[in-house]
């Protein structure tokens, strides 16, 4: 377990039903098993002060991000639907910052990217940790190769120092080894895997 303090917030990253249901559009295998482990850092986070922050994939029922407008992946998390709902094993007891929702690719928690034009735009997240003053971010989540990595990227980037745990992510695994590249390209960046 880590040591949490007022100066670090837990990012629970898209633990929703479509990633971390069995019967999600964009099921991540193992994903229903990193609940135990969330709610057991959540709630270890509130007790010794720390800000428990949600990411939430939230798409519009059409966007370039889906395979049928012309992007990677199946239609998932369309705000307002079950696959977009947090899985209900999830203890939800923080902000929720939701990304995507103006049709841009919202992989990372911090910033949206503009599928035209490749700009990324930033999410309310950044402003939210600074405003309680956090230096140091602990991430958990789905999906590794994804959402988890450019989230730990960005949080590294705009100066946090950044933690990642192991047994609270897995990875989409498109190709085989995409998770643990993923952790290597995070280490590098200067994180550290829990
Ligand atoms: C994610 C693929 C597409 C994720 C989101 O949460 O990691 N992966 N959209």
């Amino acid at each position: 377990m880590v040591e949490y303090d007022e100066g670090t917030a837990l990012v629970v990253v898209d633990v929703q039903n479509d990633f971390a249901d069995p019967a999600g559009s964009l099921y991540v295998a193992g994903g229903e098993r990193v609940i135990p482990m969330a709610n057991r850092e959540i709630e270890s986070a509130l007790a010794q002060g720390a800000v428990v922050v949600y990411t939430q994939d939230w798409h519009p029922e059409a966007t370039p991000h889906f395979d049928v407008g012309g992007g990677a992946w199946p239609v998932h998390c369309v705000g307002g639907t079950w696959g977009a709902e947090f899985h209900p094993d999830l203890e939800v007891k923080g902000e929720i910052v939701r990304k995507g929702t103006r049709g841009e690719d919202g992989y990372s928690g911090f910033t949206a990217r503009d599928t035209a034009t490749g700009d990324d735009a930033p999410t309310p997240l950044v402003d939210l940790l600074r405003k309680r003053s956090v230096r140091r971010v602990v991430i958990l989540g789905l999906a590794t190769d994804y959402c988890v990595k450019e989230t730990a990227l960005d949080a590294l980037k705009l100066g946090f120092e950044t933690i990642l745990l192991r047994d609270g992510i897995r990875a989409v695994d498109l190709e085989r080894g995409d998770g643990e590249r993923a952790l290597r390209a995070v280490e590098t960046a200067g994180a550290r895997l829990r």
